[in-house]
Protein backbone atom coordinates (compact mmCIF):
# COMPACT_ATOMS: atom_id res chain seq x y z
CA UNK A 1 0.00 0.00 0.00
CA UNK A 2 1.58 3.28 -0.59
CA UNK A 3 2.15 5.61 2.48
CA UNK A 4 1.61 8.81 0.08
CA UNK A 5 -2.22 9.83 0.52
CA UNK A 6 -2.66 7.77 3.08
CA UNK A 7 -4.07 9.23 6.83
CA UNK A 8 -1.14 10.02 9.37
CA UNK A 9 -1.42 10.90 13.26
CA UNK A 10 1.02 12.62 14.67
CA UNK A 11 1.47 13.19 18.35
CA UNK A 12 3.49 15.56 20.07
CA UNK A 13 3.84 16.21 23.92
CA UNK A 14 5.45 19.60 24.33
CA UNK A 15 8.27 18.75 27.33
CA UNK A 16 9.69 22.02 27.02
CA UNK A 17 10.39 25.30 24.93
CA UNK A 18 9.67 24.54 20.65
CA UNK A 19 11.59 21.92 19.61
CA UNK A 20 8.88 19.19 20.20
CA UNK A 21 6.65 20.97 18.04
CA UNK A 22 8.38 22.55 16.13
CA UNK A 23 10.06 19.28 14.46
CA UNK A 24 6.12 17.90 14.35
CA UNK A 25 4.77 20.68 13.05
CA UNK A 26 7.73 20.66 10.17
CA UNK A 27 7.24 16.97 9.39
CA UNK A 28 3.24 17.61 9.18
CA UNK A 29 2.99 20.14 7.00
CA UNK A 30 5.86 18.16 5.03
CA UNK A 31 4.05 15.71 4.64
CA UNK A 32 0.81 16.90 3.61
CA UNK A 33 2.34 19.35 0.72
CA UNK A 34 4.71 17.23 -0.73
CA UNK A 35 3.71 13.81 0.02
CA UNK A 36 -0.37 13.96 -0.52
CA UNK A 37 -0.73 12.59 3.09
CA UNK A 38 -4.00 13.55 4.76
CA UNK A 39 -2.56 14.59 8.57
CA UNK A 40 -3.75 14.82 11.74
CA UNK A 41 -1.45 16.72 14.65
CA UNK A 42 -2.47 15.95 18.33
CA UNK A 43 -1.11 18.35 20.41
CA UNK A 44 -1.25 19.07 24.41
CA UNK A 45 -0.07 22.24 24.57
CA UNK A 46 -1.44 24.54 21.66
CA UNK A 47 -0.31 27.45 22.92
CA UNK A 48 3.45 26.59 22.27
CA UNK A 49 2.68 25.89 18.57
CA UNK A 50 0.53 29.24 18.32
CA UNK A 51 4.03 31.47 17.83
CA UNK A 52 5.19 28.63 14.81
CA UNK A 53 1.68 28.99 13.58
CA UNK A 54 0.23 32.50 13.59
CA UNK A 55 -3.23 31.34 12.09
CA UNK A 56 -3.80 28.69 15.14
CA UNK A 57 -6.81 29.80 17.34
CA UNK A 58 -5.51 27.69 20.35
CA UNK A 59 -9.08 27.62 21.50
CA UNK A 60 -10.52 25.53 18.71
CA UNK A 61 -11.02 21.55 19.64
CA UNK A 62 -10.17 21.14 15.79
CA UNK A 63 -8.68 23.74 12.89
CA UNK A 64 -6.67 23.17 9.47
CA UNK A 65 -3.77 25.05 8.89
CA UNK A 66 -1.39 24.85 5.95
CA UNK A 67 -3.41 21.69 5.08
CA UNK A 68 -2.99 19.76 8.62
CA UNK A 69 -5.87 19.29 10.56
CA UNK A 70 -4.95 20.44 14.63
CA UNK A 71 -6.50 19.06 17.35
CA UNK A 72 -5.97 19.80 20.66
CA UNK A 73 -4.85 16.30 22.61
CA UNK A 74 -6.65 16.35 25.93
CA UNK A 75 -8.17 14.09 28.67
CA UNK A 76 -10.16 11.89 28.01
CA UNK A 77 -8.84 11.31 24.80
CA UNK A 78 -11.46 11.40 22.23
CA UNK A 79 -13.06 8.06 20.36
CA UNK A 80 -11.55 8.62 16.92
CA UNK A 81 -10.63 6.08 13.96
CA UNK A 82 -6.90 5.20 14.12
CA UNK A 83 -5.17 6.71 11.35
CA UNK A 84 -2.88 4.10 8.43
CA UNK A 85 0.84 5.50 10.36
CA UNK A 86 0.70 6.82 13.46
CA UNK A 87 3.53 8.46 14.54
CA UNK A 88 4.63 8.97 18.68
CA UNK A 89 6.89 11.82 18.35
CA UNK A 90 9.64 11.24 20.95
CA UNK A 91 8.34 8.55 23.02
CA UNK A 92 5.38 10.61 24.08
CA UNK A 93 3.11 7.69 24.90
CA UNK A 94 -0.30 7.61 23.25
CA UNK A 95 -3.47 7.67 24.90
CA UNK A 96 -4.87 3.95 26.04
CA UNK A 97 -7.74 4.02 24.18
CA UNK A 98 -6.40 5.17 20.93
CA UNK A 99 -3.52 2.49 21.32
CA UNK A 100 -6.57 -0.17 22.07
CA UNK A 101 -8.27 0.91 18.77
CA UNK A 102 -5.14 0.64 16.90
CA UNK A 103 -5.28 -2.83 18.35
CA UNK A 104 -8.65 -3.61 17.13
CA UNK A 105 -7.96 -2.16 13.81
CA UNK A 106 -7.43 -4.52 10.56
CA UNK A 107 -4.95 -3.76 8.88
CA UNK A 108 -3.05 -2.69 11.91
CA UNK A 109 -1.30 1.08 11.44
CA UNK A 110 2.39 1.49 10.80
CA UNK A 111 3.27 2.74 14.36
CA UNK A 112 6.75 4.42 14.32
CA UNK A 113 8.55 6.30 17.24
CA UNK A 114 10.31 9.10 16.20
CA UNK A 115 13.57 9.73 18.15
CA UNK A 116 15.81 12.79 18.65
CA UNK A 117 18.08 13.23 16.62
CA UNK A 118 21.50 11.82 17.05
CA UNK A 119 25.32 11.69 15.90
CA UNK A 120 26.19 9.01 18.16
CA UNK A 121 26.99 5.59 16.49
CA UNK A 122 24.66 3.45 18.68
CA UNK A 123 22.10 5.00 16.64
CA UNK A 124 22.99 3.03 13.44
CA UNK A 125 21.85 -0.30 15.26
CA UNK A 126 18.76 1.20 16.71
CA UNK A 127 17.60 2.78 13.46
CA UNK A 128 14.29 1.07 12.98
CA UNK A 129 14.26 -1.76 15.36
CA UNK A 130 10.90 -3.37 16.05
CA UNK A 131 8.98 -3.41 19.39
CA UNK A 132 6.57 -6.25 19.74
CA UNK A 133 3.75 -4.12 22.66
CA UNK A 134 3.54 -6.52 25.53
CA UNK A 135 0.35 -7.57 25.81
CA UNK A 136 -1.51 -5.72 22.19
CA UNK A 137 -0.99 -6.92 19.03
CA UNK A 138 1.23 -3.90 17.66
CA UNK A 139 4.75 -3.30 16.94
CA UNK A 140 6.45 -0.42 17.17
CA UNK A 141 9.46 0.66 15.03
CA UNK A 142 11.98 3.16 16.18
CA UNK A 143 12.83 5.97 13.67
CA UNK A 144 15.94 7.84 14.50
CA UNK A 145 17.18 10.76 12.04
CA UNK A 146 20.63 10.77 11.68
CA UNK A 147 23.77 11.88 9.73
CA UNK A 148 24.51 8.67 8.43
CA UNK A 149 23.09 6.40 5.75
CA UNK A 150 22.18 3.72 8.42
CA UNK A 151 19.81 6.34 10.13
CA UNK A 152 16.69 8.15 8.90
CA UNK A 153 17.24 11.57 7.37
CA UNK A 154 17.18 15.12 8.31
CA UNK A 155 14.13 17.57 7.95
CA UNK A 156 14.44 19.19 4.73
CA UNK A 157 11.61 20.57 2.18
CA UNK A 158 12.00 20.31 -1.27
CA UNK A 159 13.29 23.69 -2.73
CA UNK A 160 14.72 24.41 -0.05
CA UNK A 161 18.20 25.07 -0.77
CA UNK A 162 16.88 26.75 -4.35
CA UNK A 163 15.49 29.62 -2.06
CA UNK A 164 18.22 29.95 0.37
CA UNK A 165 20.36 30.78 -2.57
CA UNK A 166 18.43 33.17 -4.43
CA UNK A 167 17.71 35.32 -1.00
CA UNK A 168 21.67 34.82 -0.48
CA UNK A 169 22.07 36.53 -3.67
CA UNK A 170 19.27 39.49 -3.48
CA UNK A 171 21.07 40.48 0.50
CA UNK A 172 23.00 43.80 0.80
CA UNK A 173 26.29 43.55 2.82
CA UNK A 174 26.73 46.05 5.13
CA UNK A 175 30.48 46.05 7.20
CA UNK A 176 29.05 44.64 10.59
CA UNK A 177 29.15 40.88 11.22
CA UNK A 178 25.45 39.68 11.48
CA UNK A 179 25.15 37.01 14.18
CA UNK A 180 21.36 35.24 15.12
CA UNK A 181 21.44 34.40 18.84
CA UNK A 182 19.27 31.39 19.88
CA UNK A 183 20.21 29.63 22.81
CA UNK A 184 19.19 28.79 26.19
CA UNK A 185 19.45 30.89 29.56
CA UNK A 186 22.64 29.35 30.82
CA UNK A 187 24.78 30.09 27.93
CA UNK A 188 27.41 32.57 28.18
CA UNK A 189 25.57 35.35 26.77
CA UNK A 190 26.65 38.20 28.96
CA UNK A 191 30.68 37.62 28.05
CA UNK A 192 29.81 37.13 24.81
CA UNK A 193 28.23 40.48 24.50
CA UNK A 194 31.04 42.21 26.10
CA UNK A 195 33.66 40.59 23.98
CA UNK A 196 31.88 41.40 20.75
CA UNK A 197 31.61 44.75 22.29
CA UNK A 198 35.40 45.31 22.76
CA UNK A 199 36.07 43.88 19.73
CA UNK A 200 37.34 45.24 16.20
CA UNK A 201 34.53 44.47 14.16
CA UNK A 202 31.56 45.63 14.24
CA UNK A 203 28.65 43.52 15.36
CA UNK A 204 24.86 43.19 14.93
CA UNK A 205 23.70 40.60 16.85
CA UNK A 206 20.08 39.19 16.08
CA UNK A 207 18.12 37.92 19.65
CA UNK A 208 14.48 36.39 19.79
CA UNK A 209 12.43 36.75 22.60
CA UNK A 210 12.21 34.05 25.35
CA UNK A 211 15.70 32.61 27.40
CA UNK A 212 18.10 34.53 24.60
CA UNK A 213 16.43 37.82 25.01
CA UNK A 214 16.01 37.86 28.74
CA UNK A 215 19.85 36.56 28.81
CA UNK A 216 20.36 39.62 27.04
CA UNK A 217 18.28 42.55 29.40
CA UNK A 218 19.88 40.77 32.23
CA UNK A 219 23.41 41.69 31.34
CA UNK A 220 22.48 45.19 29.28
CA UNK A 221 19.57 46.22 30.90
CA UNK A 222 17.83 49.35 30.30
CA UNK A 223 15.91 49.24 27.23
CA UNK A 224 16.55 48.59 23.28
CA UNK A 225 18.16 49.23 21.06
CA UNK A 226 21.20 48.21 22.45
CA UNK A 227 24.90 50.22 21.26
CA UNK A 228 27.91 49.18 23.58
CA UNK A 229 31.41 49.23 22.00
CA UNK A 230 31.21 47.61 18.63
CA UNK A 231 28.66 45.64 19.48
CA UNK A 232 24.09 46.22 18.28
CA UNK A 233 21.80 43.90 20.06
CA UNK A 234 18.62 43.76 17.86
CA UNK A 235 15.35 42.43 19.34
CA UNK A 236 14.18 40.19 16.71
CA UNK A 237 10.48 39.13 16.61
CA UNK A 238 9.42 35.59 17.31
CA UNK A 239 8.35 34.65 13.67
CA UNK A 240 7.03 31.33 11.86
CA UNK A 241 10.10 28.51 10.67
CA UNK A 242 10.13 30.04 7.35
CA UNK A 243 11.16 33.42 8.28
CA UNK A 244 13.24 31.77 10.96
CA UNK A 245 14.87 30.14 8.03
CA UNK A 246 15.41 33.52 6.20
CA UNK A 247 16.58 34.86 8.96
CA UNK A 248 19.66 32.05 9.63
CA UNK A 249 20.24 32.48 5.81
CA UNK A 250 20.48 36.92 6.07
CA UNK A 251 23.33 35.96 9.18
CA UNK A 252 27.02 35.33 8.87
CA UNK A 253 26.90 33.72 11.94
CA UNK A 254 24.16 31.48 13.56
CA UNK A 255 23.81 30.24 17.29
CA UNK A 256 21.40 27.85 17.59
CA UNK A 257 20.07 25.36 20.30
CA UNK A 258 17.89 22.06 20.41
CA UNK A 259 17.16 20.03 17.38
CA UNK A 260 14.98 21.89 15.02
CA UNK A 261 16.62 25.10 14.71
CA UNK A 262 20.49 23.31 14.85
CA UNK A 263 19.13 21.50 11.47
CA UNK A 264 17.72 24.77 10.16
CA UNK A 265 21.38 25.78 10.52
CA UNK A 266 23.00 23.34 9.20
CA UNK A 267 20.92 23.93 5.79
CA UNK A 268 21.97 27.48 6.14
CA UNK A 269 24.91 26.49 5.36
CA UNK A 270 26.95 29.08 7.32
CA UNK A 271 29.42 28.86 10.16
CA UNK A 272 27.34 28.29 13.03
CA UNK A 273 27.41 27.55 17.04
CA UNK A 274 25.27 25.00 18.69
CA UNK A 275 23.76 24.92 22.56
CA UNK A 276 22.95 21.86 23.19
CA UNK A 277 19.72 20.34 25.25
CA UNK A 278 21.29 19.87 28.39
CA UNK A 279 20.73 15.95 29.13
CA UNK A 280 21.60 14.82 33.22
CA UNK A 281 25.14 13.52 33.57
CA UNK A 282 26.37 15.62 31.04
CA UNK A 283 25.14 12.72 28.62
CA UNK A 284 24.56 15.78 26.13
CA UNK A 285 28.59 16.59 25.91
CA UNK A 286 28.53 12.83 24.18
CA UNK A 287 26.06 13.83 21.85
CA UNK A 288 27.95 17.10 20.94
CA UNK A 289 31.25 16.00 20.45
CA UNK A 290 29.81 12.92 18.28
CA UNK A 291 28.17 15.69 16.21
CA UNK A 292 31.52 17.70 16.01
CA UNK A 293 33.53 14.37 15.14
CA UNK A 294 31.45 14.20 12.33
CA UNK A 295 31.41 17.88 11.28
CA UNK A 296 35.06 19.18 11.42
CA UNK A 297 36.30 15.18 9.66
CA UNK A 298 36.37 17.16 6.55
CA UNK A 299 37.91 20.73 8.03
CA UNK A 300 41.67 21.54 8.14
CA UNK A 301 42.67 21.10 11.50
CA UNK A 302 42.85 24.75 12.67
CA UNK A 303 39.45 25.17 11.36
CA UNK A 304 38.22 22.15 13.02
CA UNK A 305 39.97 22.82 16.35
CA UNK A 306 38.06 26.65 16.65
CA UNK A 307 34.68 24.87 15.60
CA UNK A 308 35.53 22.20 18.93
CA UNK A 309 36.46 24.46 20.88
CA UNK A 310 33.61 27.73 20.28
CA UNK A 311 31.06 24.87 21.06
CA UNK A 312 32.67 23.68 24.24
CA UNK A 313 32.62 26.98 25.19
CA UNK A 314 29.86 28.05 24.91
CA UNK A 315 28.28 24.87 26.09
CA UNK A 316 30.53 24.77 28.90
CA UNK A 317 31.26 28.75 29.79
CA UNK A 318 34.86 28.77 29.96
CA UNK A 319 37.76 30.06 27.44
CA UNK A 320 34.79 32.21 25.54
CA UNK A 321 37.32 35.08 24.80
CA UNK A 322 39.97 32.60 23.14
CA UNK A 323 37.44 30.59 21.62
CA UNK A 324 35.75 33.06 19.68
CA UNK A 325 39.03 34.48 18.42
CA UNK A 326 39.65 31.52 16.62
CA UNK A 327 36.50 30.62 15.50
CA UNK A 328 36.40 34.46 14.04
CA UNK A 329 39.50 33.65 12.67
CA UNK A 330 38.44 30.51 11.00
CA UNK A 331 35.59 32.35 9.47
CA UNK A 332 36.24 31.92 6.20
CA UNK A 333 36.99 28.00 5.64
CA UNK A 334 34.11 26.97 7.94
CA UNK A 335 31.80 29.08 5.83
CA UNK A 336 33.29 27.53 2.65
CA UNK A 337 32.49 23.68 5.25
CA UNK A 338 28.85 25.07 6.26
CA UNK A 339 28.47 24.83 2.01
CA UNK A 340 29.87 21.63 1.66
CA UNK A 341 28.83 20.12 4.70
CA UNK A 342 25.29 20.86 3.70
CA UNK A 343 25.60 19.69 -0.13
CA UNK A 344 27.07 16.55 1.26
CA UNK A 345 23.80 15.84 3.56
CA UNK A 346 21.43 16.49 0.89
CA UNK A 347 21.58 13.78 -1.73
CA UNK A 348 20.28 11.79 1.39
CA UNK A 349 16.10 11.49 1.60
CA UNK A 350 14.85 13.88 3.73
CA UNK A 351 12.82 12.72 6.99
CA UNK A 352 9.22 12.89 5.55
CA UNK A 353 10.79 11.26 2.43
CA UNK A 354 12.07 8.38 4.12
CA UNK A 355 9.08 7.77 7.04
CA UNK A 356 6.58 7.56 3.64
CA UNK A 357 8.54 5.02 2.46
CA UNK A 358 9.80 2.92 5.64
CA UNK A 359 6.10 2.91 6.00
CA UNK A 360 4.91 2.16 2.72
CA UNK A 361 7.33 -1.01 2.78
CA UNK A 362 5.59 -1.86 6.23
CA UNK A 363 1.94 -1.62 5.38
O1 LIG B 1 13.15 25.25 21.60
P1 LIG B 1 14.21 24.22 21.64
O2 LIG B 1 15.15 24.33 22.74
O3 LIG B 1 13.52 22.84 21.68
C1 LIG B 1 13.83 21.60 22.19
C2 LIG B 1 13.02 21.29 23.41
O4 LIG B 1 13.64 21.90 24.51
C3 LIG B 1 12.93 19.83 23.60
O5 LIG B 1 12.31 19.48 24.80
C4 LIG B 1 14.27 19.22 23.47
O6 LIG B 1 14.14 17.89 23.66
C5 LIG B 1 14.82 19.55 22.13
O7 LIG B 1 14.96 20.95 22.00
C6 LIG B 1 16.14 18.90 21.82
O8 LIG B 1 15.06 24.25 20.26
P2 LIG B 1 14.71 23.81 18.77
O9 LIG B 1 14.66 22.33 18.65
O10 LIG B 1 15.65 24.51 17.91
O11 LIG B 1 13.26 24.37 18.50
C7 LIG B 1 12.99 25.72 18.30
C8 LIG B 1 11.90 25.85 17.24
O12 LIG B 1 11.43 27.18 17.19
C9 LIG B 1 12.41 25.51 15.84
O13 LIG B 1 11.42 24.79 15.14
C10 LIG B 1 12.61 26.87 15.20
C11 LIG B 1 11.49 27.63 15.84
N1 LIG B 1 11.58 29.10 15.82
C12 LIG B 1 10.76 29.79 14.94
O14 LIG B 1 10.02 29.16 14.15
N2 LIG B 1 10.79 31.14 14.95
C13 LIG B 1 11.61 31.86 15.76
O15 LIG B 1 11.59 33.10 15.71
C14 LIG B 1 12.45 31.13 16.63
C15 LIG B 1 13.39 31.89 17.54
C16 LIG B 1 12.41 29.76 16.65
Amino acid sequence: MAAMGLHWDIFCRVIDNFGDIGVCWRLARQLSSEHGCKVRLWVDDMNTLAPLCPALDPRLAAQTVEGVEIRPWSEPFPPVEPADVVIEAFACDLPPTYLQAMANRSPKPCWINLEYLSAEAWVEECHGLASPHPTLPLVKHFFFPGFTPGTGGLLREAGLFRERDACAAARSRGNALEVSLFCYGTAPVGEMLDIWASGDQPVRCHVPPGQPLAAVQRHLGGNVPWHQGKLEVVPAPFVPQPDFDRRLWACDINFVRGEDSFVRAQWAAKPFVWHIYPQQDDAHIAKLDAFLDRYTAGLPPAAADAAKRLFHAWNTGSDLAAAWAAFAAQRAPLERHGRQWATALAPRPDLAEDLVKFCDDKL
